[in-house]
């Protein structure tokens, strides 16, 4: 099912970490300078080096540098970087006719991820969707869709909540840096809710968390002022914190009872992540919308809000769309992807590396006690660093070992509220042995704690 680790597979780009020049190299310097004097400063980069190539689980860089990807690009390339299904679903499409806007000229390919996201997304009740471009739209578009079939405002999101960088999305997620600092004033009729963190929450059960968020809710808005509850059913970027077990199923009945849109935003959980399809499957709920985006296309940029036919279509005519969303492109490779993750059973490839990561991450906590929880489900896992023998959150140390992964050539992404915690994000079809190799470089860094 994967490529395997022989030199010379994966279409020319063998799949084993290989460092043939300090990091970054000279390639890479010569267009960091230009970098510097062309982009835009706010803008980011995880990683020093620049990248020429990438495939399966590795990432090739332009001085020739082989780096083991333990982060899809946060949390997108599940099905492989470039996978040969959907690079050739993207040129057969691109020579066809690469846009013509849904709205001017529709197509067949738009009307066909629809149907799959009606089939995969949780529940058998009648569904429809509609395609958008970015996670942070098909956010923006649940919120719109939940306030006009409700017509309610007040729309209730979690502490540690990350859900895009716009400005809706902005005022929904919890961080203040980096997102949200100086960017304000924030959209108005936001409101935020405790959430499950078992870590810190003194191991308070999941009904109970749920029964903390709902009175904070009926005292401070009031459920019937509630559009939707929009919540991640494992939170990501906030520090993939898994609830305790009945915090997602109490908020939903709550829910239910109360006529509030339950909005599962899925974007970095979805599509065969976290051992299942989606989510919320792990915790038998079922929402009303869920939002997807990321997993969806092998890479290229497509979204979606699907959700209750009834809920989706209370929207007049017209009042859904924008230029792109759905673009053919993109809506090609998703078609490509969607029956990869299907043919390859590419959620039980995710358990697989669940087992095998946790093999290696919990016995090394016993010896490095600032390790202090591994948790998260499938490929998506995380380990929460703190100062030993106490919940302090220790960025410091968390930043050393994230950088001290990179610089032995494994891509780590870090993550959570207290920026503490180092998260693993495969590609969905990574080699075993890359994996494995993945883990040594990360233990030796954690084994070097000053
Ligand atoms: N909802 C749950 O994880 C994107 C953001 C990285 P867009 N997460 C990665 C960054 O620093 O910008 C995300 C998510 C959840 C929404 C989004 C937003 O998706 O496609 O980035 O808009």
């Amino acid at each position: 099912m994967t490529s395997g680790s022989a030199p010379g597979n994966g279409a020319g780009l063998v799949q084993t970490r290989s460092l043939v020049t300090p990091l970054p190299g000279p390639r890479s310097l010569e267009i960091a300078a230009r970098r510097s004097t062309a982009v835009a400063a706010g803008v980011a980069s995880m990683l020093p080096v620049y990248v020429a190539r990438a495939r399966g689980g590795i990432v090739e860089d332009v001085d020739g540098n082989r780096l083991v990807d333990m982060g899809s690009g946060i949390a997108v390339t599940s099905v492989g970087n470039a996978a040969p299904e959907v690079a050739a679903a993207v040129a057969a499409q691109a020579a066809d006719f690469t846009h013509t806007c849904f709205m001017v000229g529709p197509y067949e390919s738009y009307v066909a991820v629809c149907e799959a996201l009606s089939r995969l997304t949780p529940g058998s009740h009648e569904k429809r969707s509609v395609l958008l471009s970015s996670g942070a739209e098909a956010v923006e578009n649940a919120v719109k869709i939940a306030r006009r079939a409700t017509g309610r405002d007040a729309v209730v999101v979690l502490d540690h909540a990350y859900h895009g960088r716009t400005n809706l999305t902005m005022a929904m997620t919890a961080k203040a840096m980096p997102y949200k600092a100086g960017f304000g004033p924030f959209a108005s009729e936001i409101y935020r809710a405790p959430a499950s963190y078992p870590l810190r929450d003194g191991g308070l059960a999941g009904d109970e968390a749920a029964r903390r968020a709902i009175s904070m809710i009926d005292k401070q808005v009031g459920a019937d002022a509630v559009a939707a509850l929009v919540l991640e059913p494992i939170l990501g970027e906030g520090g993939f914190i898994v609830p305790a077990s009945g915090f997602l199923a109490t908020l939903a009945a709550w829910a239910r009872q109360n006529g509030v849109v339950l909005v599962a935003d899925e974007i970095q959980t979805g599509f065969a992540r976290t051992g299942a399809m989606f989510a919320c499957e792990h915790e038998g709920v079922v929402p009303d919308l869920v939002t997807t985006a990321k997993g969806i296309a092998g890479g290229l940029p497509l979204a979606a809000v699907t959700g209750r036919a009834e809920l989706m279509d209370t929207v007049h005519p017209g009042g859904l769309g924008g230029t792109y969303g759905g673009n053919p492109v993109a809506c090609a490779a998703a078609l490509a992807a969607i029956e990869l993750y299907e043919r390859d059973d590419l959620a039980a490839r995710a358990r697989a590396i669940e087992s095998r990561l946790r093999g290696r991450l919990e016995p090394l906590r016993s010896e490095a006690p600032q390790l202090a929880e591994v948790r998260g489900r499938g490929a998506m896992l995380a380990v929460e660093i703190t100062r030993p023998g106490s919940l302090e959150p220790d960025a410091v140390e968390t930043a050393r070992i994230a950088r001290g992964c990179l610089e032995r050539g494994v891509l780590v992404l870090t993550c959570g509220t207290y920026g503490n915690v180092v998260r693993f994000l495969p590609p969905l079809v990574i080699d075993d042995a890359l994996l494995d190799d993945a883990m040594d470089v990360f233990a030796e860094v954690v084994l070097a704690a000053p």
